[in-house]
């Protein structure tokens, strides 16, 4: 035990950058605990830390490139892999045209600073409108609302949960997901902290959640309306004269105008539609907008239903409009170390091409993954014949997997990076495996920039990688290389911690912008002497300095918002006729011990009883004439599946859920230890058609199910 080393790095699983301890010989991880002197993280993990040591000894992770042959996967060398694909992919591209090569970055990617440094030089090899990525199943709404209010996509406001004295969250787990866009480890300790300093915790959700369970309040609210409660909170907000934007008055535009949008929805209106009564609305936005220091936050839920692009606008200005903003307990911004808006953008960077098949615009590069699958299977010119994904798993996170399945299937060529055989990369003709996790060293540039405390720290690799193995950030270099046949002499010497060091430098805290914060300023030198991470205060009102839009004015009612309002408005006078016979609404959910859909073959984590079951209100299991725990057939538009059912009293009555990230059991999926585990994907279940047509964000959040017993869909 004595000769026993200890590393210190931030977990990188998911965005709350928990400090870990972690005891090895040098190779192999004996214990990993939470590191107690991390400022940040204040000895806070989650049991998912330990899934670093299971990837990292996972004898199913690949190590070397492999190859798709008649007899099965083969493994080749580096040069053979590159030489292969840096023939088949400019071969494609002058065959049909750049467009003909499309590219998906997966979550994991915004984990990976290497990663995140890199693949601008692939996209501009690749040169083609055919980008996509988890954006658009996730936080897109978040960035539209910034784009266009703030004047930069990343200019994303974070609550400041731990002066707040009042929050709503809406559509968000953050007990469970340990908070998105909002990197705050150890949420449940900042939440009971609002309540022990006399504060209150509202949660607004379809299901009661670990989350509502901790609550002062919880309001069920019926799937996709979260856009009328929203408005008919700011109805009540301007009707009782509670508008009180303070010190952001003189930078606000759009105040009348809002007031116009806002007025036809009165909580009497509005009530019936949502599910929560008039007076709780009232109560919810005369309280919120009286509170002292109060904050309202939406995520997933939110973002991923029909008006996610509307809602998380509304979520802003609710909280502008009341005086929670840029102000201590509101919505706030960070000052990370690493400036993230120091970079190009252009609030006109929206539709300026469509997807060729449906017409959905694209937004900062990116078009909707809603459309991939169409994209590929539709001939004619601009068809995708060849794909390339990163650290991604669409079959399984974008909505109707099994379309995706398909149009994989029918692709020329499929190139993946990615560390394992999974649903998606089990499509491609060669898979390239990076060096991951604890062989990488690692700084959080973007979850910094949405953390609730200015935060700095940087992890060095724990183990080096086998001498053969590439980071992906190489990976990506060596691609743009072979696909456009181009590379720098500076090439050989830039890499990610060398950029960084740069980014550090002219950063906040570094020496050229700020002379007296320590003597010689950020850089990876001084991160490295402080092993546990440095604090860099709390969050600071700034507004007027950071704000991007031209004229420097927050925009509170964008003309690109306002022109959807009619959309909405007949949307809600159209009320929606009884719900029809057993039809239910499916929403998702989110368990502490896994990670969207590439943790399950940790059997630390897996062990337990089967998660991936359909959670639903025993009073509509009863009208759909199923059992407890009995295996259900779910059917939507474009599919069905079958898993099963658990009653529960967490559900609101004609709203069903099951996790995302399962579905393990098709055909060559090695899934060894979880295979009593691998469950079936929700996103065989959920419709590619509908999107919010504002952003194009995927809306699964609330599509309609039919629950049916398994001898009775036999019969039927
Ligand atoms: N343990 C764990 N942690 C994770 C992840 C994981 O898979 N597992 N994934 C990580 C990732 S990539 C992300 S983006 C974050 C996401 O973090 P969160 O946004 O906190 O995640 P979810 O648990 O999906 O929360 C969405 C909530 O919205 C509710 N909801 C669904 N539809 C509606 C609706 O129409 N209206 C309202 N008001 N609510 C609705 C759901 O019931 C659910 O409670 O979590 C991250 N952390
Ligand atoms: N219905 C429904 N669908 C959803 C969601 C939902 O709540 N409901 N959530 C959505 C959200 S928030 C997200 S973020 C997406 C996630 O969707 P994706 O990003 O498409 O998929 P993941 O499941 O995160 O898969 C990550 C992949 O990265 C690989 N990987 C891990 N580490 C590394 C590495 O270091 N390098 C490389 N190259 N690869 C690595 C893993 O092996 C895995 O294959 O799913 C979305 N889909
Ligand atoms: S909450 Fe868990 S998965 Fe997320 S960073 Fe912390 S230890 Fe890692
Ligand atoms: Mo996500």
């Amino acid at each position: 035990m004595t000769d026993l080393l200890t590393h210190y790095r931030v977990c990188n699983i998911c965005e709350a950058m928990c400090g870990l301890e972690i005891k090895h010989n040098g190779k192999n991880v004996v214990s990993i605990k939470p590191d107690k002197n991390d400022p940040f993280s204040q000895g806070h993990i989650c049991p998912k830390a330990i899934a670093l040591q299971d990837v990292h000894e996972d004898p199913d992770r690949l190590k070397r490139p492999v190859k798709k042959t008649t007899e099965g996967w083969k493994e080749i060398s580096w040069k053979e892999a590159f030489d292969e694909i840096g023939s088949k992919i400019p071969d494609n591209k002058s065959k049909y045209g750049n467009d003909s090569v499309a590219l998906y970055l997966g979550n994991p990617t915004v984990h990976n600073y290497g990663a995140m440094l890199f693949h601008d030089k692939l996209i501009k090899a690749l040169n083609s409108k055919n980008l996509f990525s988890a954006t658009s199943v996730d936080q897109l709404p978040h960035h539209f609302a910034s784009n266009f209010m703030f004047g930069h996509s990343l200019l994303i406001p974070v609550p400041d949960i731990d002066r707040t004295d009042h929050m709503i969250i809406m559509g968000a787990n953050p007990v469970a997901s340990n908070g998105s866009m909002m990197s705050a480890a150890g949420v449940d300790k900042r939440l009971k902290s609002i309540q022990k300093r006399g504060g209150k915790v509202i949660v607004i959700d379809p299901r009661r959640t670990e989350t509502a369970e901790m609550a002062d309040e919880h309001h069920f609210i019926i799937p996709r309306t979260d856009v009328f409660l929203l408005l008919a909170l700011l109805n009540v907000v301007v009707d009782k004269q509670l508008v009180k934007p303070r010190k952001n008055d003189p930078y606000l535009d759009g105040l009348k105008e809002l007031e116009k949008v806002v007025a036809p929805y009165e909580p009497e209106k509005v009530a019936s539609r949502v599910g929560i009564s008039a007076s709780t609305i009232e109560q919810l936005a005369v309280e919120f907008a009286r509170a002292e220091k109060a904050v309202c936050y939406g995520r997933m839920g939110l973002s991923t239903q029909a008006h996610g692009g509307l809602c998380q606008w509304l979520i802003n200005v609710m909280n502008i409009v009341t005086g929670h903003f840029d102000v201590e307990g509101g919505a706030m911004f960070t000052t990370p170390a690493v400036d993230l808006l120091m970079g190009k953008n252009s609030i006109n960077d929206f539709a300026r091409w469509k997807s060729r098949v449906r017409g959905l615009p694209e937004f900062k590069g990116e078009l909707p993954v809603s459309v991939l699958a169409e994209e590929i299977l539709q001939k004619g010119e601009g068809q995708i014949k060849c794909l390339i994904t990163n650290a991604g798993n669409p079959v399984l996170s974008t909505p109707n997997g099994k379309q995706l399945d398909r149009a994989l299937e029918s692709l020329d060529f499929m190139v993946s990076i990615d560390i394992y055989i999974n649903e998606t990369t089990k499509h491609a003709d060669i898979i390239l495996p990076p060096a991951t996790g604890l062989e990488v060293d690692h700084y959080d540039l973007v979850f910094n920039s949405l953390a609730v405390r200015n935060n700095a720290k940087y992890s060095p690799a724990m183990v080096s990688p086998d001498p053969d193995s590439r980071y992906d950030w190489q990976i990506f270099k060596e691609l743009a290389k072979r696909i456009s046949g181009r590379s720098s002499f500076l090439d050989c010497f830039i890499n990610p911690v060398r950029l960084l060091d740069v980014a550090l430098k002219i950063g906040p805290y570094g020496f050229l912008r700020n002379f007296s914060f320590l003597s010689a300023g950020l850089s990876v030198k001084t991160l490295m002497k402080s092993v546990h991470g440095i604090d860099l205060g709390p969050l600071k009102p700034q507004i007027r300095k950071i704000l991007k839009t031209t004229d420097k004015r927050i925009k509170l009612a964008p003309k690109v918002f306002l022109g959807r309002m009619s959309e909405v408005s007949k949307e809600f006078e159209l009320m929606p006729d009884k719900q029809k016979e057993r039809q239910l609404l499916l929403i998702g959910r989110r368990h502490v011990r896994s990670n969207n859909s590439w943790m399950h073959n940790s059997a630390r984590l897996m062990k337990g009883k089967n998660r991936c079951t359909l959670l639903m209100n025993a009073e509509d299991a009863k009208n759909s004439r199923v059992k407890e725990n009995e295996n259900v057939c779910v059917v939507s538009k474009v599919g069905e599946v079958v898993l099963p059912v658990e009653f529960s009293d967490e559900m609101m009555p004609g709203v069903v859920s099951m996790p995302h990230g399962y579905g393990h059991n098709r055909e060559g999926i090695n899934i060894p230890v979880a295979e009593a585990h691998s469950g079936v994907s929700i996103n065989d279940l959920m419709d590619n058609q509908q999107v919010d047509n504002l952003t194009g964000n995927a809306a699964f959040s609330g599509q309609p199910v039919y629950v049916l017993p398994i001898a009775r869909k036999e019969e039927n």
